[in-house]
């Protein structure tokens, strides 16, 4: 009686940690997909700039990590982003990420001279 209960034990542990081990992983998972999906390389042309709202509107091209076509949208941008040198026209490639609202924003804006 004592060995089945520990047995028992034993299954009820491996099964334990067995759904531990499982949920890990996919929590790993789930972080890897996070990653990949909030880190989206992209180009695109500057069709406007709001200084003051610290947004741009942008022609894209596809970008294939968020499965987007190319369209034209509004974007806000990190905090550390220089528009200062943006304008209409201006050629740009970035990373679209998402901000603590889980909106997306343009982060490391390059020109594309
Ligand atoms: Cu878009």
């Amino acid at each position: 009686m004592r060995q089945m209960k520990f047995a028992m034990a034993l299954a009820a542990s491996a099964l334990a940690f067995g759904v531990t081990k499982v949920a890990a992983t996919e929590g790993a998972g789930r972080v890897l997909l996070a990653q990949a999906a909030e880190k989206a390389a992209g180009e695109g042309v500057v069709k406007g700039v709001e200084p003051k709202e610290r947004k741009l509107l942008v022609t894209h091209g596809p970008i294939p990590a968020l499965k987007w076509p190319g369209m034209t949208m509004p974007f806000g941008v990190t905090p550390d982003a220089d528009l200062s040198s943006l304008k209409p026209g201006t050629k740009i490639k970035f990373n679209v990420t998402r901000d603590a609202n889980g909106l997306y924003i343009l982060e490391d804006i390059r020109r594309v001279d």
